[in-house]
């Protein structure tokens, strides 16, 4: 069977999550109109008539001005490095510029087929993808293009199945049914944040971090206690809202999709912590599952 590691890299907020959870028609990756909301590499596994490929999403690449960002980049590098078969994923809509050079020149991907998705081509002008298209071409004379639209699923199919022609012979890496490498507890917190995220404005998502300090999968409802940790006790008030607001909508709405994915009742307790600038403190990365651990 045609098997292997497919990472799916690029800038921040190009498409990229949408373009694993088309694949596997599930959501397995938190998606918002916010930059830099994927922090972690997410494996997608998709399974072929004759091949299995695990599609990895990572965070999007980005000048870092945190040890957090760093610690990002590093993941996608390393994804990349690692890959059988790499997609970078460009804004079709955007031309190139300086961040997109910045890439190329960081990204290790000459060692593998690599595959161009020209992505939200429905906000694109054909005219302007044509010019980016000539720029890639004369960059990556070897590379495959196709574009997509992923957020209507267009041409995700024949983007598989390109994958799946460029990627080796090779075992089943995944005997079971799963469909992600990440477990329930990961999938609770990516939830609360894609809340926290949808639901409070500018600079204070890019802070947040969630813990979970206790979770009673015997009980019913499940009783779950999570921290919404912040950076400064300024945002603190902003995260809890005029009258305790925000956090209400963001529990409601995080209690709902946690229901759904477990297919249980919950019982979701939400407290805010501030963790003075934990985005630049090596252990609290650490305990927030921020480090990249090669895997
Ligand atoms: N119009 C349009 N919007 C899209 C398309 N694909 C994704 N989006 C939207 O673009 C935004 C970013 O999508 P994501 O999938 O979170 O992007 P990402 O590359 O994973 O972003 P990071 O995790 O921040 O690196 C979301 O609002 C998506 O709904 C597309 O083909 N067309
Ligand atoms: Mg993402």
């Amino acid at each position: 069977m045609k098997s292997g590691f497919v990472a799916i890299l690029g800038h921040p907020n190009v498409g990229k999550s949408t373009i694993l959870n088309g694949i596997i028609n599930r959501k397995i990756s938190i998606v918002t109109d916010k930059s830099q909301t994927t922090r972690n590499i997410i494996r997608g596994i998709y399974r072929g008539e004759d091949s299995q490929i695990v599609f990895i999403d990572t965070p999007g690449i980005h000048k870092p001005h945190y040890k957090l960002g760093m610690e990002m980049n590093s993941m996608a590098y390393s994804s990349a490095h690692d890959a059988d078969v790499n997609i970078l994923v460009v804004d079709a809509s955007k031309p190139y510029s300086e961040s997109d050079e910045f890439l190329l020149e960081h990204l290790d991907i000459k060692n593998a087929p690599l595959i161009i998705v020209f992505n939200k081509i429905d906000q694109a002008r054909i005219t302007e993808v044509e010019k980016l298209k000539a720029t890639y071409k004369e960059k990556l004379p070897e590379s495959h293009f196709i574009d997509t639209v992923a957020s209507e699923r267009f041409n995700l199919e024949e983007l598989i199945a390109l994958v799946t022609k460029l990627l080796p012979e090779g075992p089943e890496y995944y005997p079971g049914e799963e469909v992600t490498d990440k477990d329930e507890i990961f999938q609770i917190k990516e939830i609360i944040r894609e809340k926290v995220l949808k639901t409070l404005r500018q600079e204070v998502p890019h802070s947040i971090a969630i813990y979970v300090d206790h979770i009673a999968w015997e009980e019913d409802p499940i009783n779950i206690h999570a921290s919404i940790i912040v950076e400064k006790d300024s945002q603190k008030g902003i995260v809890i809202g005029a009258g305790g607001r925000q956090i209400k909508e963001i529990g409601l709405k995080a209690r709902r999709s946690i229901e759904k994915l477990l297919n249980k009742h919950v019982y979701l307790e939400l407290f805010v912590k501030v963790q003075n600038d934990w985005r630049d403190n090596d252990d609290l990365l650490e305990l927030y599952g921020y480090k990249n651990k090669k895997q």
